[in-house]
């Protein structure tokens, strides 16, 4: 009865804020903050995706209370393009949005950014930790930008990994497992901040945009002991597909130099079984760890009474590899490394699982409506408001459309299919995958024939440029 009561009157809160606010553009009292969790790397290998070996009590609890989007793609898998393409609503292209280093005001900079739009609008608007690649990118979105340091710049607490990392020319181990307290990684410390910041923020009558954004399970896989202790390493499997595959162009695989950056991995090859499970032992602790942060979170929204106020979304920047296809971290136009979790929140909606098509650029204008503040007038995403109501059943996007260096991937319920691309648009390689028979994707369909092209001018129907 009480939960009832509880999402009754969350309802009556966003509906009572809906009619205040339309067609008004300050911001009404009761406007919802919006709390928006990033998490670096984090594929959608959850407890509340089906993954029942993971320990992810917390997002699981929250995924109880929200819309778990079942089907949702980054648009480009690489961290700082990914983030430059979600703060902005844009997607990537050939020449747009690129890497890891891509800054938002440097490739789109006369976008307002989706905190930009918050704060022209009266919220005060925080960024703590990754959020932006660079901490200074658009910076006049943002009241305050705060990220934690640490004894190197990989965030490593044991003595062999900060001499590795701070000398010239070498990492430390791709993981450590420290006998440390949750709060002594740059993680911990980021979300004691933000703690902090909701507790100043619940004093304040302004609504709210606070951005928390979390370094793991990026590389280097740094967790306490007690996370790795959540898992066994002898008793986790490889994946079945752990074999480099002989069906796809080149383009498909890379050498995850990402990782062979760090001490210990063999400069070229495959790594060893025993390292292979080390490292998705490693991935898991930091996936944990992260669930235990988030957590801390959490509770303290609901503690302050802010969670029938405030939105949560709570997203990963794109997928990872864990040996599948043979390959390592990300970039590549399969769906290990383009699938994500999705996760939001919204006071007065219930919990449901959404399977439709959706993708990164649909969250600018998703909470752009549900705050109901004007349209910067360049979003290429849709709002996910039609999805919110259990039951409804909208007209929607067929596929999604991702891209990795000139690989466009398009993923629809049924396929994926992936085509490379010159500078002249001319297709010099093509990848398709049925994910009805073969979601692993491990059987290139193209073959040439009528059938299969057909396939593919139905999935590509809508994205012609
Ligand atoms: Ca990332």
């Amino acid at each position: 009865m009480k939960q009832i009561l509880i999402v009754s009157f969350g309802a009556l809160l966003l509906s009572t804020f809906l009619s205040f606010s339309r067609g008004v553009n300050r911001i009404a009292p009761q406007a919802p903050n919006v709390l928006f969790i990033a998490v670096d790397d984090l594929r959608p290998e959850l407890g509340c995706y089906g993954a029942d070996h993971i320990h992810s009590p917390n997002i699981d609890a929250l995924a109880e209370r929200s819309i778990l989007f079942e089907n949702a793609y980054c648009n480009i898998p690489v961290c700082g393009a990914s983030r430059a393409s979600i703060m902005t609503g844009i997607r990537p292209t050939l020449h747009r949005f690129k890497s890891y280093l891509t800054r938002a005001d440097e490739d789109a900079p006369d976008i307002t950014t989706l905190p930009g739009l918050f704060k022209a609008n009266g919220y005060t608007t925080i960024s703590n930790g990754k959020v932006f690649h660079n901490p200074d990118d658009s910076r006049d979105g943002w009241d305050e930008v705060w990220r934690p340091t640490g004894l190197s710049s990989r965030d490593y607490l044991l003595a062999e990994n900060i001499r590795l990392d701070t000398a010239a020319g070498t990492r430390g181990w791709p993981y450590e497992k420290a006998d440390i307290p949750d709060n002594a990684y740059r993680d911990g410390k980021m979300t004691e901040k933000s703690i902090a910041d909701l507790k100043r923020l619940s004093e304040q009558d302004q609504p709210f945009f606070l951005a928390v954004g979390y370094l793991k399970p990026h590389l280097p896989f740094n967790a306490p002991s007690k996370y790795w202790e959540m898992y066994d390493t002898e008793e986790i499997q490889l994946p079945g597909n752990s074999q480099r595959p002989s069906d796809v162009p080149n383009q498909a695989l890379h050498s995850f130099g990402e990782l062979r950056a760090y001490n210990g991995v063999p400069p070229e090859g495959p790594v060893s079984d025993e390292m292979a499970r080390t490292l998705i032992h490693g991935y898991y602790a930091c996936v944990s760890y992260t669930d235990a942060l988030i957590g801390d979170l959490l509770n303290t929204l609901e503690e302050l009474n802010l969670d029938e106020e405030t939105i949560v979304v709570l997203w990963g920047d794109h997928g990872w590899n864990l040996l599948e296809h043979g390959l390592w971290c990300k970039h590549c136009n399969y769906r290990t490394s383009l699938q994500v979790p999705l996760i939001l929140k919204v006071p007065g909606k219930q919990g449901q699982l959404r399977n439709e098509m959706v993708e990164f650029v649909d969250i600018y204008p998703t909470l752009q409506q549900l705050c109901q503040l004007p349209d910067p007038g360049h979003l290429q995403g849709n709002s996910l408001v039609p999805l919110l109501d259990v039951g409804s059943r909208p007209s929607w996007k067929k596929s999604v459309e991702s891209v990795w260096h000139n690989g466009f991937t398009y993923t629809s319920h049924e396929y994926a299919y992936t085509e490379w691309r010159s500078e002249s648009d001319s297709i010099l390689a093509q990848m398709l995958f049925d994910h009805r028979s073969d979601g692993d994707e491990n059987i290139n369909l193209m073959d040439g024939s009528e059938n299969i092209e057909a396939i593919i001018r139905d999935i590509k129907s809508g994205w012609e440029p």
